[in-house]
């Protein structure tokens, strides 16, 4: 703050403000940026002084009168809503979907009429259990909720990037989200799954089985929301023009390929930025590397659903792809961020029951319970039934209904009818119904008693998982060991441990020995009761790996260069080339932010200060030091742990200069293998480029023991 003399009283002036000029009529102040418009109150009043708040003199008692300042903080007492009991960290962007296929033979959903036309959608990503202020990179669920404006209406899709869910019955979801989330009387652990209350409904609640071996898998720990999947979950229907009924499930799939961190770098992105996957939507979006998805879907009829192993209406299954393929129909693109978070992305309402004419649900009864869920939970956090008028939840086509009042009207409806029927004529009379174009519902027969049962369809909880454990590779299944084993190693109580271990031997013995041994669990119980025997007989599905689902090349991913004073001009561009033509973005690492003097006497900035960027913000990582580079940074603890961890990491390493004592230090010296690529020329830097495609060089996990990745 700056100070001025006036009237005798001083004033602080804000900094930079020092300049303020009143402008022509009083409307616009002169900054040093130009003209800005005068502030106001809420009320349209220019406000004089923003700095002070009415006194009795200046050092007096503040006067109530002072409309300005009692408006200021009423406005910021009740900045805050609830935030959302599920799914409270999320992050969203704008974009479109375009279809690339006709699907008239089997749904009359506008959207899927005509390709080549571009529907605007707003997709919110999410954690599941943490916090609206928790980490990003918490082993979780992420949620994946498209909405759709389409000419029709709002569809939303409220997705997952698992495509199976821990329970069955919507009545247990406040068990199980109560049992994930901080337990009552502590208030912890925050954002985290490893805790006595988790695992001990878990393994009361067999049916969680299948959905317990994705969460485990680093399906949990995305690198990245762009690299990621996104499921319905449920299985819908689509209903075409002439009223029949095919049976869908929503795929999306992330065009870069699927891409997870490993477990210890999770941990250490969280310290060194919470706000991982958030800044790497926005830098991907800022910079025009807009993310994209395909919209798969997999298309069955009644005769298939009544063949198939599994009930199509339990959302703890899948249906394998080789069993019903994806048919691509479209693209989902992300191109602008919100103006503002909280107006947009913390206010965007997504309900299951918003669904178009063509789109219909079915008895899945987890998906018949989030229908009263979803908008049940808006109107508690967003205070009024007319959060439909908000912005981002209004629809983008013509809309018209006979709802009237509330909290927080926002428009004035006119004429005098309010009411339907209705004898007054034409616009006076308002809208109709329209039983050509209006939503009708799958007219389904549906019969029964009525009764609180789980279906016997349902009862299978282990074959899938098995299913899911057999699709992954050796490197995976390891991932997945070492997950549960972190997890109950933090579970306190045993009897939940050996529970577990109780479950696992049903669903694979090899893991469940190996868990037991890794927990020293001092004796092998016996295998969980099961309401159906494990079926052995159901086939690996390639499209459960993440690894054998992986990128084609670095594109979208992220270099960091660490340099030092001296670096070598000419390898540090070569390297540049080489990671651009792979549409890879590149950050340069310094000791310190400033930069570096290169050998050519050039000056090179620096992004980040080498404290504050370990390796485990990259995907790759190149070391490019002087002749004395090495000596610079070995007694850097940062630099140690920076190749330490990327070697740990199973990360491609490029480098460059005398790193030798560097490498020394961090213990690899004597370890050095294919991942690790000397970058002696343009050549090297474009195999090493073309070689970061691989993401890791996994032949190193070997040396690692479990547990460390
Ligand atoms: Fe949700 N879920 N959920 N959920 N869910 C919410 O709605 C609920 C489920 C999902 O970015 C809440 O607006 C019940 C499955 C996402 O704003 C709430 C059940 C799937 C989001 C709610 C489920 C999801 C939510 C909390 C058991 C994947 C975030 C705030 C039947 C298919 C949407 C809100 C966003 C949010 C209820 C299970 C996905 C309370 C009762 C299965 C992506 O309404």
């Amino acid at each position: 703050m700056a100070k001025t003399k006036s009237n005798g009283d001083y004033t602080s002036v804000a900094y930079g403000q020092e300049k303020i000029l009143r402008g022509e009529g009083g409307e616009t102040h002169q900054v040093a940026g130009g003209d800005v418009p005068v502030l106001t109150t809420q009320q349209g009043v220019p406000v004089a002084d923003d700095q002070n708040s009415l006194k009795v003199g200046a050092r007096g008692p503040t006067i109530l009168e002072d409309f300005h300042f009692r408006e200021k903080i009423f406005h910021f007492d009740h900045e805050r809503i609830p935030e959302r009991v599920v799914h409270a960290r999320g992050y969203g962007a704008h974009g479109y979907f375009e279809t690339t296929a006709s699907l008239a033979d089997v749904t009359k959903a506008d959207i899927f009429q005509r390709v080549g036309e571009k529907t605007p959608v707003f997709v919110r990503f999410s954690t599941v259990a943490g916090a609206k202020g928790s980490v990003d990179l918490a082993r979780d669920v992420r949620g994946f909720a498209v909405k759709l404006y389409t000419k029709e209406g709002n569809w939303d899709i409220v997705g997952n990037n698992i495509p199976v869910f821990f329970i069955q019955d919507a009545i247990k979801f406040p068990d199980f989200v109560h049992s994930v989330k901080e337990a009552p009387d502590r208030a912890f652990p925050q954002a985290a799954s490893a805790h006595d209350n988790f695992w001990d409904f878990i393994s009361l609640s067999p049916e969680s089985m299948h959905m317990v071996m994705w969460v485990m898998s680093d399906r949990a720990i995305p690198r990245s929301f762009r690299f990621m999947e996104g499921f319905g979950v449920h299985t819908f229907r689509f209903v075409n023009a002439e009223g029949k009924s095919t049976f869908v499930k929503f795929h999306w799939k992330p065009k870069l390929g699927l891409q997870s961190v490993v477990w210890n770098e999770a941990v250490k992105i969280n310290g060194a930025d919470a706000d991982f996957h958030r800044r790497d939507l926005w830098d991907a979006i800022e910079s025009g590397n807009f993310p994209e998805w395909e919209l798969g879907v997999q298309l069955f009829d009644d005769a298939f659903a009544d063949k198939f192993a599994f009930d199509v209406l339990d959302a703890t299954k899948i249906i394998p792809e080789e069993e019903v393929p994806i048919r691509v129909v479209g693209r989902l693109v992300l191109d602008r961020m919100p103006d503002n978070f909280f107006a947009e992305t913390e206010q965007v309402a997504f309900c299951t029951q918003n669904i178009v004419p063509g789109v219909d649900f079915t008895n899945d009864p987890l998906l018949q319970g989030r229908n009263f869920s979803y908008l049940d939970t808006q109107l508690k956090r967003l205070g009024s039934p007319n959060f439909t008028f908000l912005p981002i939840n209004a629809p983008k086509c013509p809309f018209a209904t006979f709802q009237q009042d509330g909290h927080m009207t926002m428009r004035n409806p006119r004429g005098r009818a309010n009411y339907e029927p209705n004898s007054w004529g034409g616009e006076k009379g308002g809208p109709r119904e329209s039983p050509e174009k209006g939503f009708k519902t799958f007219p389904e027969e549906v019969a029964g008693e009525m009764r609180r049962l789980r279906a016997e369809s349902f009862a299978d909880h282990y074959s899938q998982a098995r299913q899911f454990y057999i699709s992954q590779t050796e490197i995976e299944k390891q991932h997945i060991a070492d997950a549960i084993t972190f997890e109950l190693s933090k579970v306190e109580t045993p009897a939940i441990r050996s529970r577990v271990v109780s479950h696992l031997l049903n669903i694979d013995g090899e893991l469940a020995k190996k868990v037991a041994t890794a927990i020293r669990l001092k004796e092998m119980p016996k295998p969980a009761d099961a309401a159906r025997p494990t079926r052995t007989d159901l086939k690996e599905s390639l499209a459960l790996s993440i690894v054998k689902n992986g990128p084609k090349r670095f594109e979208g991913r992220k270099l960091g260069i660490l340099i030092t004073d001296g670096v070598d001009a000419n390898a540090l561009a070569d390297l540049k080339k080489s990671f651009a033509a792979e549409k890879a973005l590149v950050e340069i690492i310094a000791p310190e932010v400033g930069g570096v003097s290169a050998s050519d006497g050039t000056w090179i900035e620096a992004k980040q200060r080498l404290d504050g960027a370990p390796s485990v913000l990259y995907d790759a990582v190149a070391i490019l030091a002087s002749p004395d580079g090495g000596a610079q940074l070995v007694h850097h603890p940062s630099a140690r742990d920076f190749v330490a961890d990327a070697f740990a990491h199973q990360k491609f390493i490029g480098w460059h200069g005398n790193i030798t004592p560097l490498f020394s230090k961090a213990g690899i010296a004597d370890e050095l293998d294919g991942g690790v690529v000397q970058l002696k020329g343009p050549d090297d830097a474009r195999v090493f480029a073309e070689r970061c495609a691989g993401l890791r060089f996994w032949p190193r996990a070997e040396k690692f023991k479990a547990g460390s990745s």
